[in-house]
């Protein structure tokens, strides 16, 4: 992680307080925020978006972090827990925090719609049980594409009730920033054009847990490790693949799948997207991130484990989960259009025609089958992710993998047609949006009013 130095002291936090009532697993790579609630079943943490300097390959560039951190600490707390989060923000503008992934009360997603943003110098509590176990991240809902690549990520475990044995946890934050030629984080945010706008803002330089070199631990050998990873670029889509070691997809978008998924070579992770990846150590253990190049794919290691100890190695851990959401006969359809148009600085994207703000929420009715097409008509990729519901993925016609199990993000390829399924279980208005940062910006996005 990159500790950030205050660029001045905007914000005096409270203290935190130590609660060892509810021992949640350890999980490595990342700080976890103090509970400041001792009741069992409430998880109480402070959060502070700050400005400050980091250090980045010897140079200082300016980030923004939470809790002075990139990527913010972890939020943990187990699946039926009350969460509180005293949430302040020190940023010199406008800011909110949204619980990607989470299917919680829509007064707490954290999305402009619904809260009117945290001011600077401001606070609001944010407040929800959490209805779902799983890997999950939180990040701003306004003006996203400076303020998650300048460093306001960060990761969030929801436990099991009964979490799975694993002898240890790791958390992975698989980012890709853009470093200008002094390395200092490049600026150029506004406005969002030219091949900026048309691709997003690719990096340069991969992060891994906030550091530029490969993590390192000592792996046992004989045991297994479960490793949760999510791609918090603004816009690249990597792959990841493990050397070195068994595994399997144990979980994918936080849910568990009903079959674990045989970890054969590199499986792609959109923007926004997590695996859990059940790991059993052999001549090591290497996490890697797959790009591709000119040249063919590079793959950097994010994660060298080295092996120490002897032993067999045992058998998967996970072999089955629960079932996925049911797909029930269709009673509700609707077609979601990606679509674009040239706007002033370049390509501005659409969805139905409509930039973000120019048309209304789209009405579907709460707890009904229902089928989304999406239709790709621009020819380039978009991770396309829905706030508050669970999807399945029916059919895709592009090239991309079939992804099983309930999901909340889903990369759609150029030109390609997806059928998704969902339930819209839960009611509220919420967003579905492209989380290409510079896409979203320029209006790839739109609401649902379930109710
Ligand atoms: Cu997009």
């Amino acid at each position: 992680m990159v500790r950030l130095l205050p660029l001045a002291l905007l914000f005096a936090c409270q203290p935190a307080e130590e609660d060892e009532a509810v021992p949640l697993p350890t999980v490595w790579g990342l700080e976890t925020l103090p509970d400041q609630d001792p009741a069992e079943d409430v998880v109480e943490v402070n959060l502070v978006a700050t400005e400050g300097q980091a250090t980045i390959d010897g140079i200082a560039s300016t980030l923004w972090g939470y809790n002075s951190q990139v990527p913010g600490p972890l939020l943990q707390a187990r699946v039926g827990d009350t969460v509180r989060v005293n949430f302040a923000n020190g940023l010199s503008e406008p800011t909110t925090v949204h619980w990607h992934g989470l299917r919680i009360d829509n007064a707490m997603d954290g999305v402009p719609a619904l809260q009117e943003p945290v001011q600077p110098g401001d606070s609001f509590t944010y407040e929800f049980v959490v209805p779902d176990s799983g890997t999950f991240w939180y990040h701003p809902h306004v003006r996203g594409h400076e303020q998650v690549e300048r460093g306001l990520q960060g990761a969030m475990v929801i436990h099991e009730e009964e979490p799975l044995a694993y002898d240890v946890e790791r958390y992975f934050v698989l980012d890709d920033i853009l470093l200008d030629e002094d390395n200092r984080l490049a600026g150029g945010f506004d406005p969002v054009g030219g091949m900026t706008a048309m691709h997003g803002r690719l990096g340069n330089t991969l992060l891994f847990n906030g550091q530029l070199d490969p993590l390192q631990a000592e792996v046992a050998a004989a045991t297994r490790e479960r490793w949760r990873v999510v791609n918090t670029a603004n816009a690249r889509t990597l792959s990841i693949d493990v050397a070195d070691a068994a595994w399997q997809v144990i979980a994918v978008d936080g849910t568990l799948l009903t079959e674990p998924w045989p970890g054969v070579g590199p499986i792609r992770l959109e923007v926004g997207r997590r695996y859990d990846l059940e790991v059993i150590p052999e001549a090591g253990a290497e996490l890697q991130v797959v790009v591709p190049t000119t040249t063919g794919d590079a793959a950097y290691p994010a994660f060298q484990g080295a092996l120490v100890g002897d032993g067999e190695s045992p058998d998967f851990l996970f072999t089955r989960g629960p079932a996925p959401m049911a797909m029930d006969d269709v009673e509700q359809e609707l077609t979601l259009t990606l679509d674009a148009a040239n706007g002033q600085y370049g390509v501005e994207f659409m969805i139905n025609g409509l930039r973000y703000g120019e048309g209304d929420a789209i009405p579907v009715d709460v707890d009904t089958p229902t089928r989304i097409v999406i239709e790709e008509t621009t020819g380039l990729e978009h991770p396309f992710h829905l706030h508050g519901q669970f999807f399945r993925l029916v059919s895709r016609d592009g090239g991309g993998p079939f992804v099983p199990g309930s999901l909340d993000t889903l990369l759609v390829d150029g030109g390609e047609r997806v059928e998704l399924y969902t339930d819209f279980s839960n009611p509220g208005r919420w967003m579905a949006h492209c989380h290409i940062l510079e896409h979203a910006e320029t209006g790839m996005m739109t609401e649902f009013d379930v109710r």
